[in-house]
């Protein structure tokens, strides 16, 4: 069953056993983050975290790690909590090709409840706001949507994009936010910025899970975040318009602010650790003045843990940075088995492919990396064989240590595009890119000598079955 907002995901949660209740009283800061940060380092089934008990704030629940971990990830999406990861992603590429699903408009929406306009605005009333790593220069907003239009086209449907973006919590009405430029709300900016005007937003605090899935998925440009989550969710996305901007917006957010991103204004923004495991200086972002907030009575506040992996954001970005590079490579190439780009938000992805000529894998990890993704993360490429399961690391170090020849095999882009948060890039968002070539050369690529593969007996499988029946049935 598809939630429609946060409250019926954290129930869902609830009920397998998912969510944990801190009862004693914490300091917001910095419990909550290091509570967030814990649930990293304990294994796999790590539940999501409520608060309410938080010293000095009055009457304020924050929730974190929501999705951070492969059981509540399958949560998320309406599977049973021990949904294998490859699972979990096989269902992703299946439901992904049911898109488009046209949205269904609702009224009366829960966070009409109330509404504070311009100068009476103050976001530290509203939210509670605290910082996450110690190093960071403030307070965040790092897991909500961020609505914009395109200005030169403001009806196209697809073209409005739904998108997570980091957001620093400066003044009582002002934020900073960083539009990467590879990202579809730099598109909106920079056409608004031409024209000499700001760019209407709306930012939606509070979600569903399936609508932060899609805000970090990278979809084509006038793919619509709305009908692929209607499809992800197997129902249509419930939408509600957003009474300053008009845009469409969460029918089941908690919170919504609406303002502008004022044009042609830059101010420090900064330092924050990020999803590299590294802290982003403090430098020159966006301006964001807020002009209308819309709120639910009690309105739950969401947050998300980011830091050296594995945190929540490397489970909500697994899979939704994985099938869309997929379901494009495999539009073009149909040869393309399965990618692994669960690594770093995919600044390093594996993919297996057949070959139909020599010289073809290497192809195909060259185009991985002028997808929309690609162009800003995929920095590094392994390709292997379609008998290699690329979720498999131990089959993949061995596709590396004895299908590669770094003669021929090492692919050296120079001078290439990346985010600027990749800390090794220099100047910052300008890279080196590699492909490594672990598939098993084809003519007329003759290098080598694999001779022929060692493979599984053909009576392996059974024995499988059967060494797992006996195991199941000894005796203790
Ligand atoms: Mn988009």
């Amino acid at each position: 069953m598809a939630y429609d907002d946060l409250r019926s995901f954290l129930k869902a949660l609830e009920d397998y056993g998912q969510l944990l209740h801190i009862e004693e009283e914490v300091n917001a800061e910095p419990d909550i983050a290091a509570a967030a940060n814990a649930t990293g380092r304990i294994g796999d089934g790590a539940p999501a975290i409520s608060f309410t008990n938080i010293k000095g704030f009055k009457e304020a629940h924050v929730v974190m790690n929501t999705i951070g971990s492969w059981k509540n990830h399958a949560i998320s999406l309406s599977l049973p909590p021990n949904t294998t990861i490859r699972q979990q992603i096989d269902e992703f590429i299946r439901r992904w090709d049911q898109y488009p699903v046209k949205p269904e408009r609702r009224d009366n929406p829960a966070w009409a409840e109330n509404v504070v306009d311009g100068e009476a605005i103050n976001l530290f009333d509203i939210l509670p706001l605290f910082r996450l790593n110690d190093g960071d220069g403030g307070f965040y907003l790092d897991k909500a949507c961020v609505v914009s239009r395109d200005p030169e086209d403001p009806e196209h449907f697809g073209k409005q994009n739904v998108g997570i973006y980091r957001m620093e919590v400066k003044g009582k009405r002002k934020l900073g936010l960083q539009p990467i430029p590879m990202h579809d709300i730099a598109i909106h900016l920079h056409k608004a910025e031409e024209r000499g005007d700001d760019l209407p937003i709306a930012i939606t605090l509070g979600n569903d899970p399936v609508i932060t899935l899609m805000g970090a998925t990278p979809l084509r440009y006038d793919q619509s975040e709305y009908e692929m989550a209607g499809a992800l969710r197997e129902s249509p996305y419930p939408i509600a318009t957003a009474p300053l901007t008009g845009f469409d917006v969460p029918w089941g957010s908690e919170v919504i602010l609406e303002g502008v991103i004022e044009g042609r204004k830059r101010e420090i923004e900064g330092p924050f650790g990020e999803f590299t495991g590294h802290y982003s200086g403090g430098r020159n972002m966006t301006v964001v003045r807020i002009d209308k907030v819309s709120y639910r009575n009690n309105p739950i506040f969401e947050s998300l843990y980011l830091g050296m992996p594995w945190t929540e954001i490397d489970y909500l970005m697994g899979p939704a940075t994985c099938v869309p590079l997929y379901q494009q490579l495999k539009a073009e190439f149909p040869e393309v088995q399965a990618v692994n780009a669960m690594y770093t938000h995919g600044l390093l992805a594996i993919i297996s492919t057949k070959k139909r000529y020599g010289g073809f894998a290497r192809a195909v990890g060259l185009r991985a990396m002028t997808t929309p993704h690609g162009l800003g993360y995929v920095k590094m490429v392994i390709m292997v064989d379609e008998d290699v399961d690329p979720f498999d690391l131990p089959q993949v170090m061995w596709a590396l240590s004895s299908k590669v020849n770094p003669a021929g095999d090492l692919v050296q882009l120079p001078n290439m595009s990346v985010l600027e948060l990749d800390p090794g890039s220099s100047p910052a968002g300008i890279t080196d890119k590699l492909v490594i070539d672990a598939t098993t050369p084809v003519a007329p690529d003759t290098r080598g000598h694999y001779s022929q593969p060692v493979k599984d007996l053909p009576e392996t499988a059974e024995w499988v079955k059967k060494l797992n029946n006996l195991l199941a049935n000894r005796k203790k």
